[in-house]
């Protein structure tokens, strides 16, 4: 599939904790983005803005919509709220961006 993409937001100060936290990332979070469908993710850094870029790529039949009832993605999200723009739930403020340009 196509990659899609997102942006998410870093609180000021957080880069290296931010990278610490997603180089340690729980093997049960892996499990379950995995579970879902999510492949070839990656996150890159706008060092200006702080704006977290967010590409992966889903399986055909993927489960992602269902990411956010899973209680491993509800503790991640709970904690990484300390540095990062979340909604009230703690899910992070995510803003889908639109493909422009693809090159396979
Ligand atoms: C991000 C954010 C996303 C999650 C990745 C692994 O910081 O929490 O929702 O998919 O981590």
């Amino acid at each position: 599939m196509t990659p899609i993409a997102f942006r998410m937001k870093l609180k000021p100060g957080h880069v290296a904790e931010y990278k610490r936290r997603h180089d340690a990332l729980w093997p049960d979070l892996a499990a379950a983005l995995r579970d879902a469908g999510i492949y070839d993710y990656s996150i890159f850094l706008d060092e200006e803005s702080l704006s977290l870029f967010a590409v992966l790529r889903l399986t055909e039949n993927n489960k992602a919509d269902e990411l956010p009832k899973l209680p491993v993605m509800r503790r991640w999200w709970d904690y990484m709220a300390d540095i990062m723009d979340v909604n009230p739930d703690n899910s992070p403020v995510q803003v889908p961006l639109p493909s422009m340009f693809y090159f396979p």
